[in-house]
């Protein structure tokens, strides 16, 4: 089973890979920073322009300037706003093929033509949660996000890999059902009435995860269709699984069959079983 699979070798990275995982993650940075870029960044960029920005010596690939105002904005935000850090992004060449590992939730007769995702809304107090189905086709009609990232096993294999899927935050932008007011909101300024918890079971319920709304609204946090450019197999979590790079593959749940939006902290399989609950950020 693993002869096939390579785990991230120790590698330099060519020019160009080196190019590709900066603009990756200056494309994932901005995505998370942009309230604040609004404010500063623009400022510096507009005073001497992005070439002389990204020709600022780097910090862990990242133009010191760019550095230095993700550092400032950490430490304004980080209490609250855990998605202003990123895993690392990786030129696409460098993706391999990852091991299957763990089948809890994926036996039994499964149609993957008639699955539907299940999501329960956040409901206010003392009221019935609003659930609502939907179709793999109105996932694939989200916006599409593809990233290049390490999977990290608590067993102490990691493989670099590219995914593809839709962004739990931008899904969330377009069905709201993540506040008690069934409201939209800016990922980067989750309001009040937004559940702290979402829970993610498999269709038989036999494997189950939970995080904290924050992780959830990391931009790297994907509802994941595609891997390393083909489709999902049904072994890697088909026909829709989790993929949050922050975290150990213990929260990467394949085969999603319901989300919901939660008020207290949910049950989690492996943290049931003596691991962390958060499983890295
Ligand atoms: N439904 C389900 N999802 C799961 C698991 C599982 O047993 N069942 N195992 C987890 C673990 S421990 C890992 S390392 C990854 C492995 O994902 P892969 O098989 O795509 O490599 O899936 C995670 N998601
Ligand atoms: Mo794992």
């Amino acid at each position: 089973m693993t002869d096939e699979t390579q785990s991230a070798p120790e590698y330099t990275p060519t020019p160009a890979e080196a190019a590709e995982e900066a603009a990756a993650l200056r494309t994932a940075a901005h995505r998370s920073r942009r309230s604040f870029i609004g404010l500063g960044l623009a400022g510096a960029a507009g005073v001497f322009g992005w070439g002389w920005l990204i020709s600022r010596p780097q910090e862990q690939g990242i133009p010191r300037p760019l550095r230095q105002v993700l550092e400032f904005n950490d430490n304004l935000t980080s209490a609250y706003y855990r998605n202003t850090r990123l895993a690392p992004e990786f030129a696409r060449s460098r993706a391999r093929k990852i091991r299957t590992n763990g089948d809890v939730g994926l036996g039994g007769e499964f149609d993957p033509m008639a699955w539907r995702l299940r999501v329960q809304g956040f409901a206010p107090a003392g009221t019935a949660p609003r659930a609502q189905e939907f179709t793999f086709a109105q996932l694939r009609a989200l916006p599409r996000t593809e990233m290049t990232t390490e999977f990290k096993c608590v067993e102490g294999w990691s493989t670099i890999v590219t995914w593809a899927g839709v962004r739990l935050s931008d899904f969330l932008a377009k069905y709201p059902l993540a506040t008690r007011s069934g409201r939209a909101f800016d990922p980067n300024h989750p309001p009040a009435d937004a559940a702290p918890f979402v829970s993610l079971t498999t269709p038989d319920q036999e494997y189950y995860v939970g995080l904290e709304i924050e992780s959830a609204l990391h931009p790297q946090t994907l509802l994941c269709y595609e891997m390393n450019g083909e489709p999902l197999s049904l072994e890697h979590g088909a026909p829709l699984r989790l993929v949050t790079p922050l975290k150990y593959g213990i929260k990467q749940i394949k085969r999603i069959g319901t989300i919901a939006f939660v008020e207290k902290r949910p049950a989690d399989y492996w943290a049931a079983r003596g691991y962390d609950w958060h499983a890295g950020h």
